[in-house]
């Protein structure tokens, strides 16, 4: 998708021309695609490329979820072989691919909780969803890992902290 497609879209989601995307408009707008995700989803797709902070996407942080979000859903059509949704494997190939080395016990206890009709099999939203909860985990734990070692202290102030900012 270049980049005069992405404007056209963000134009069209932009419906008030405010210059910004809210959490609603582009909930909207997901869904005209198909796409159905619950307001506090979309609010953490914000988040994650909110750069500035004040709540909605401008085009430019909108361009960067938006490579995101397109990175997510080639992982999912090229491991999801006609069938419309991909199992736990194929999950975790897919997350390896869009870049996320999990262990066993993290990867099993983050399909449970995305696993949303609880029969193994994930669906383009559910794969998104899962991919957005991995995303603002890494971007979080990033944060507190300010030595670059792979390994955080956390007090119990913080540990809340994160858990919330992840709780999707
Ligand atoms: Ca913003």
């Amino acid at each position: 998708m270049n980049e005069t497609v992405v404007r056209e879209w963000f134009d069209r989601v932009d419906s008030d021309k405010s210059g910004s995307i809210t959490a609603l408009q582009l909930k909207r707008a997901l869904g005209k695609g198909n796409l159905e995700f619950s307001l506090s989803v979309v609010e953490q797709m914000i988040r994650m490329y909110d750069f500035d902070r004040n709540g909605t996407m401008s085009f430019q942080e909108f361009l960067a979820l938006n490579n995101f979000l397109l990175k997510v859903q080639h992982a999912f059509s090229d491991l999801e072989k006609g069938r419309g949704f991909l199992l736990p494997d194929d999950v975790f190939q897919a997350v390896v691919k869009i870049g996320f080395m999990l262990d066993s016990p993290a990867f099993y206890s983050v399909c449970e909780s995305f696993d949303q009709s609880k029969n193994g099999r994930f669906r383009l939203d559910d794969f998104i969803s899962l991919c957005i909860f991995l995303q603002s985990a890494r971007n979080l734990f990033t944060s507190f890992d300010t030595a670059k070692q792979g390994r955080v202290t956390l007090d119990l102030n913080q540990f809340v902290y994160c858990t919330a900012n992840c709780r999707i």
